[in-house]
């Protein structure tokens, strides 16, 4: 029954189970671990013979209300929740990448994901080749007998490329890899990537899904076996696990997702219309302009194109500065997904993990600002971008 309900209903009642007490929301399991009734119980839970929460880093009441919603959202058999988005990216890497292996992943996607592939890893003798996920020719090139995942987000982290998850998952079908997309920039309220055939999407769930800006969390969607092997590998041995009041804060940040990302959606569009107008701003990237990348898969792949802008400004990094300097509205500051409007500079701030070559080949330049589209009143946020332009 629960499976018929639409998203905006799921997101409120999706994963819960009514707790002794009656009371109507779950309560905080703030424990760290849990008493066994008598010695064989506790040996029975470790064997794995009887079902029972041992310790918060293998399993928590909390937590695991909320991977029950999110498993909900996207469609997924199971979810595992993480201390970070990293830890997110990093456990669906780890868990299905060892040494000699290669992975094939887009050449533009979020600083730390980056250079998780191409510095952390590669200590570990996995290498990794980045391509522009547009050309589907050059993913396939870009296999090896030892590829075994591919990876992308999409919207991309910074420039807002969109990426066609049908065509990413047969040629992962094709070749037998695993594919993973990042839909931080999404949420399962626009875009629904297993339903798409990819095997496990990854979370930011510091972002949108919370959507208070107060708590560091990332999420896996996918199969049983995947998930299994994530918390029962990774996150047992290497310990990024979320914890129960963060994950707690995130049930309650979800209630409101679906009214959240219609509100970032609705100003988000206005913003880019009013940006596309401006005559001190070169490009727009949104994919909800016509012509833009992905406005093609709007109504398909993605339902509307989030609460994400990025553009240009005549100029080079200092206009970009003086421009940001001038807002009055707007926070500077890295993260997206809050209710208050936030800007920052890629190639110097979330981005600055690549060399000034890997930047330029990635489409992020010196002129690129990134916003997140907030909550207040669009009136008030475009009046600042207008003031803001007018003083560079
Ligand atoms: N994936 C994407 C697409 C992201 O944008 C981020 C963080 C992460 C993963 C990592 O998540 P975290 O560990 O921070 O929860 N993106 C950031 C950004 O654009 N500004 O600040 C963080």
């Amino acid at each position: 029954m629960q499976n018929k309900w639409r998203l905006a209903t799921q997101v409120i009642h999706a994963g819960h189970i009514n707790n002794s007490s009656g009371a109507l929301v779950s309560p905080l399991c703030q424990s760290a671990t849990f008493v066994f009734d008598n010695a064989e119980q506790g040996q029975d839970r470790f064997s794995g013979e009887q079902a029972g929460y041992i310790y918060t880093r293998l399993g928590n009441p909390t937590t695991a209300e909320l991977e029950r919603k999110m498993a909900v959202l996207e469609g997924a058999e199971a979810a595992a929740a993480t201390g970070s988005g990293m830890a997110a990216v990093s456990s669906a890497l780890l868990a299905n990448l060892q040494q000699g292996d290669h992975l094939v992943a887009s050449k533009a996607v979020y600083g730390c994901t980056f250079s998780l592939m191409t510095s952390q890893l590669l200590r570990f003798g996995i290498a990794v080749t980045l391509v522009d996920f547009n050309d589907l020719t050059a993913i396939s090139n870009a296999i090896k007998p030892t590829t075994k995942v591919l990876f992308c987000e999409t919207p991309v982290n910074p420039h807002l490329d969109v990426f066609d998850l049908d065509a990413i998952a047969a040629i992962a079908k094709l070749h037998h890899l695993l594919s993973i997309v990042d839909n931080t920039f999404m949420t399962p309220l626009l875009q629904q990537p297993l339903s798409h055939g990819i095997d496990l999407v990854v979370h930011s769930a510091t972002k949108y899904l919370n959507g208070h800006g107060d708590v560091i969390a990332g999420i896996v969607c996918g199969s049983h076996e995947q998930i299994e092997k994530i918390k029962c590998e990774i996150l047992k041995d290497l310990g990024g696990v979320l914890s129960p009041h963060d994950a707690w804060l995130i049930l309650r940040g979800l209630k409101t997702l679906d009214v959240r990302i219609t509100r970032h959606c609705d100003n988000a569009e206005q913003v880019a219309n009013y940006l596309a107008k401006h005559d001190k701003v070169t490009q727009v990237y949104y994919p909800g302009l016509k012509g833009g990348s992905g406005y093609g898969l709007i109504g398909s792949q993605m339902k509307r194109a989030g609460g994400v802008i990025a553009f240009e400004l005549k100029g080079g990094r200092e206009t970009s500065f003086t421009f940001m300097n001038r807002l009055r509205l707007f926070a500077i500051a890295v993260s997206l997904g809050d209710a208050e409007s936030l800007i920052q500079h890629p190639a110097s701030m979330t981005h600055s993990a690549y060399s000034a070559q890997e930047r330029t080949s990635a489409g992020i330049g010196e002129n690129l600002l990134r916003i997140s589209v907030g909550l207040e009143s669009v009136d008030d946020l475009i009046a600042d971008l207008a003031t803001a332009l007018a003083l560079i």
